[in-house]
C-alpha cells in the first residue's frame, strides 16, 4: 500500500490530470444520460461505458489526436476519450441536426472523424476488419497515424476477428487491437462460450505484441499502451491489449441488473472499491494537487456537460429531406 502511494506521488501530475479530466468527462456525461434518459427525449438504445472507462481513456491519451479509433455500439468512452466532442455527442443522442451522425445515428452509431473517431458499429466485430484497412492506408501513405479497434470479449467469438488479427499479422501493419473484457456478451459469461482458457493465450501464437493487464488502472493502461504503440512503430506489426473490467450497468439501458439473475452483485462491490475515477482522483492528490484544484476542475467539465445538454434539447431536428442523405440508400 505504501509503495503504491509513493508511486502516485511520484506521478507526472499534467498527464495524470489530463488522464482525470478525460475519465470525469465520461463519466459526468453518463451521469446526465441517466439523468434524463426517463424523459424519452433520447431516442436511442444506450450501452453504456460505465465502469469500463479506464481503458479507452487509457489508450486514447496515449494514442494523442494524431490517431483514427473505431469502436463497438458500447461507444460513449472511446468517443468521448478520443474527440472530447461533448456537444457533438448530446446533440446526437438527442437526435438533432448538428449531431455528430446528423441526429440519424444514435448511440450506437457515432462519428467525429476530425478528431479520429471514425465510427462506432452495432454488428459486433464489424468494425474491426474496416480498422484494419485503415491502418494499412495510415501505413501505406505514411501519414503518421496510429490506428485503433475497440470491441468486447464477446467480438473475439466472431470469425471476423481471427481473420482482421491473422491479416495484420501477416502483413505486418501497425495497429492496436484492444479488448474490453468484462467477462460478458450480454448474459453470457466466457466459461459458456470459449473453448480456451485465455485469448491472449491463443493470441500469443500470432506474430504479434500481447499484453494484459486487470488493474482498472487508467494511467497504468496508458503506459501498457504507449509501449505498444512505440513497439508496433518500430517492430512493425499489430498489438493485442487485453484489460479486463466490469460492465457496472445492464448489457443495454440506464441500470443496474443484478435481480436478472447471472451475476453476483458481490463482483461489482469489488470493482467498485477500485472503481478508476476514484483511483485516478486519489493518485491526483498524492501527486501534489489540491482537493480545491481538482473541485474545480471537476465543476468546469460538469457545467460544459450541463450545457451541452442543455444545447442539444433546444437545437434543430433533421428536416425531413435528409432522411436519405449520408446513408447508403437503393431505390429499388
Ligand atoms: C454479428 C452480431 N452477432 C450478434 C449480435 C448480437 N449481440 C449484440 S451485443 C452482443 C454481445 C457482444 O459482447 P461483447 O463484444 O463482449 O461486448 P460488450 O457488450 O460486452 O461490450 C451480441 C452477441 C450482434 N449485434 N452482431
Amino acid at each position: 500500500m505504501r509503495d503504491q502511494v509513493a508511486e502516485l506521488a511520484r506521478t507526472d501530475l499534467a498527464l495524470a490530470r489530463r488522464i482525470y479530466e478525460l475519465l470525469f468527462l465520461v463519466r459526468r456525461a453518463e451521469d446526465y444520460i441517466i439523468k434524463h434518459y426517463h424523459e424519452d427525449e433520447m431516442k436511442t438504445p444506450m450501452h453504456m461505458s460505465m465502469g469500463q472507462e479506464a481503458i479507452p481513456v487509457g489508450v486514447c491519451a496515449a494514442l494523442g489526436e494524431k490517431a483514427d479509433i473505431y469502436s463497438s455500439y458500447r461507444s460513449h468512452a472511446p468517443f468521448l476519450a478520443k474527440t472530447s466532442d461533448v456537444e457533438g455527442f448530446f446533440a446526437e443522442l438527442y437526435g438533432r441536426a448538428e449531431g455528430v451522425g446528423g441526429g440519424k445515428g444514435g448511440s450506437m452509431h457515432l462519428a467525429n472523424i476530425d478528431r479520429g473517431h471514425m465510427c462506432s458499429t452495432a454488428i459486433v466485430a464489424s468494425g474491426i476488419p474496416v480498422a484494419v484497412g485503415t491502418a494499412f492506408a495510415n501505413m501505406r501513405l505514411g501519414t503518421g497515424r496510429m490506428t485503433a479497434t475497440f470491441f468486447g470479449d464477446g467480438a473475439v467469438d466472431e470469425g471476423n476477428f481471427w481473420e482482421s488479427l491473422n491479416a495484420a499479422c501477416v502483413m505486418r501493419i501497425p495497429l492496436l487491437f484492444v479488448c474490453e473484457d468484462n467477462g460478458l456478451a450480454v448474459h453470457t459469461g466466457k466459461r459458456q462460450r470459449h473453448g480456451y482458457r485465455s485469448i491472449a493465450e491463443v493470441v500469443r501464437g500470432f506474430d504479434c505484441i500481447v499484453a494484459e493487464d486487470s488493474s482498472n488502472d487508467a494511467q497504468r493502461i496508458h503506459d501498457i499502451a504507449a509501449g505498444a504503440i512505440a513497439r508496433c512503430r518500430a517492430e512493425r506489426r499489430p498489438a493485442f491489449l487485453l484489460f479486463e473490467c466490469y460492465r457496472y450497468l445492464e448489457h443495454v439501458g440506464i441500470n443496474p441488473d443484478f435481480d436478472a439473475g447471472y451475476r453476483d452483485k458481490r463482483d461489482y462491490e469489488a470493482y467498485l472499491a477500485k472503481d478508476c475515477i476514484a483511483l485516478q482522483r486519489r493518485r491526483l492528490l498524492a501527486g501534489g494537487a489540491t482537493d480545491a484544484e481538482i473541485k474545480a476542475l471537476e465543476g468546469a467539465i460538469d457545467q460544459r456537460v450541463r450545457a451541452a445538454v442543455e444545447r442539444a434539447k433546444q437545437a434543430a431536428l433533421p428536416e425531413a429531406g435528409q432522411l436519405f442523405h449520408g446513408i447508403f440508400h437503393e431505390t429499388d
